[in-house]
């Protein structure tokens, strides 16, 4: 049976998760934690999480090629459109949603949810400029009719409904503001209404639950 590794607080592991559910195909979980052990990067080379393992002896890295393998060997739930165009929409809204916009928030995120350092000023001002264009972009692409790239729920919505909270967490914590601006209402309702389907719902328990435990574990262990 495939294994999904990572961390259920992850939202690139998550992204994977909702494809599996969703697509309705069997799988377990482990909870493997980032490393650069070099039995960890036997399986995961670049040392990062998500990565699933697909029982054989293999493992795939890299969430977007992860939804590409299942979309390939699971076919009969698709989570891609049909139309070549439409398959490109969604890919080309993926990249610039994870590349312009969850990448460039990413750099916030040690200082915003690990206690890390603050940021320097130069990092938040750079963050800051970054944002903006990859937000100007996503509202140029982004469809949330009601979902992220039409009317079908696809790999989209399994990037964009874990990306889009977590950037405005950490924006919330280091800047505190709504990355989101005037555009907050539509990501607001479009994350209601993507997180009504029971994929999403039982991610999100699974995330809470793993927040949960792991800060009670810390505080026993001091
Ligand atoms: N492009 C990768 C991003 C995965 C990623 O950044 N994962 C984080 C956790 S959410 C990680 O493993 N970080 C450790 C590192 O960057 O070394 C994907 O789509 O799977």
């Amino acid at each position: 049976m495939l294994k999904l590794c990572g961390l259920q607080m992850s939202n690139y592991y998550n992204k994977v998760k909702i494809a599996l559910i969703e697509k309705g195909v069997s799988f377990k979980e482990e909870t493997a934690m980032i490393s650069q052990d070099p039995a960890f990067l036997a399986r995961s080379p670049l040392g990062k999480i998500p990565f699933l393992d697909l029982g054989n002896g293999q493992t795939l890295c890299e969430s977007q090629v992860i939804l590409e393998y299942l979309e390939d060997a699971y076919p009969q739930v698709p989570l891609l459109p049909k139309d070549p165009l439409a398959r490109a929409r969604m890919r080309e809204l993926i990249a610039v949603l994870e590349l312009n916009f969850e990448l460039v928030a990413r750099r916030l995120y040690w200082a915003a949810f690990f206690g890390g350092p603050p940021p320097s000023e130069e990092t938040k001002k750079e963050v800051r400029r970054e944002l903006k264009k990859g937000l100007r972009a996503i509202r140029q692409l982004a469809k949330f009719s009601p979902y992220a790239a039409g009317t079908e729920f696809g790999w989209a919505d399994c990037a964009a409904a874990n990306h889009l909270p977590l950037v405005g967490e950490a924006v919330k914590a280091i800047f505190d503001e709504d990355v989101y601006g005037d555009y907050v209402a539509s990501v607001n309702d479009y994350l209601r209404i993507v997180g009504e389907r029971p994929s999403m719902k039982r991610t999100l328990d699974d995330r809470k639950a793993f927040i949960k435990n792991r800060e009670g574990g810390r505080e026993k262990g001091g």
